[in-house]
């Protein structure tokens, strides 16, 4: 089979616009910013593909922080608070769309309280948290991203992760809210002693650190009958003494 000349055309082309289509999306937060007479808050924010950011500027800061408190991403941004009401208010219509009154005081520009807005702010696998701040620094609002991380295999247990979540970052027994119950002689910190027979073993820890080596149980257990029986010893000589004096 011959391919004509076009056919080769078509092909090239839809492969190229694939891989550019392709290489053109990246990760994002979509994240919801309302404003309410000056206060801000934060409302949904999801992860997804997008083909560019948020670049417009304004008096307000999003930052987004990273689990070790580092600044991952600033941006600049604004709520549209003005409108330009020179057109008729939406009242002035009828359902069908057609105008119906001709208000002649709606000429001009308002100032809204009530505003929102939509950001696409760069997604990063090790961001903790986004934080609003308005133009003299002041922090607006805060939200959590934790649920978008993707910190697991950096060889660091993070807050978020535990050794039920992430068995290659958290070790077996380390402090991270979790009580693993692994039987390996040490104390898981988060466990009782009901749910980690370690934990009531003698010379069990609280730290999730073993005891060292050098100090074995068997030996103070040794050292204590040697004790004892020269105690016994001393005990039963003076003993002896004593009868001696009175015999
Ligand atoms: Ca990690
Ligand atoms: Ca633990």
């Amino acid at each position: 089979m011959k391919l004509s000349n076009e056919t080769l055309k078509f092909v090239f082309m839809t492969i190229l616009l694939l891989s550019l289509s392709h290489a053109a999306q990246t990760k994002a937060y979509v994240v919801e910013l309302n404003y309410d007479d000056k206060n801000v808050s934060i409302g949904n924010i999801a992860v997804m593909p997008v083909y560019g950011f948020t670049n417009s500027g304004g008096d307000y800061r999003l930052d987004v922080v990273s689990f070790d408190d580092k600044i991952l991403y600033t941006m600049q941004f604004a709520f549209p608070l003005k409108m330009d009401a020179s057109l008729p208010p939406p009242d002035a219509f009828d359902e069908q769309g057609k105008q119906i009154s001709f208000p002649n005081d709606t000429l001009g520009e308002i100032v809204l309280t009530k505003s929102f807005v939509l950001l696409y702010v760069p997604y990063f696998v090790n961001a903790m948290e986004i934080r609003i701040y308005d133009s003299s620094g002041t922090v607006k609002a805060r939200k959590t991203v934790v649920q978008f991380a993707d910190t697991c295999g950096n060889a660091i247990c993070e807050a978020h992760e535990s050794y039920e979540s992430c068995r290659g970052d958290c070790r077996s027994g380390s402090p991270d809210d979790y009580c693993d119950s692994v039987k390996d002689g040490t104390c898981d910190p988060d466990c009782t002693t009901e749910s980690d027979t370690d934990c009531a073993a003698p010379g069990a820890n609280k730290t999730g650190i073993s005891l060292p080596a050098n100090v074995d149980p068997l030996m103070l257990a040794g050292a204590a009958i040697l004790v004892l029986a020269a105690f016994l010893y001393y005990a039963f000589r003076m003993a002896g003494k004593s009868d001696n004096l009175y015999n």
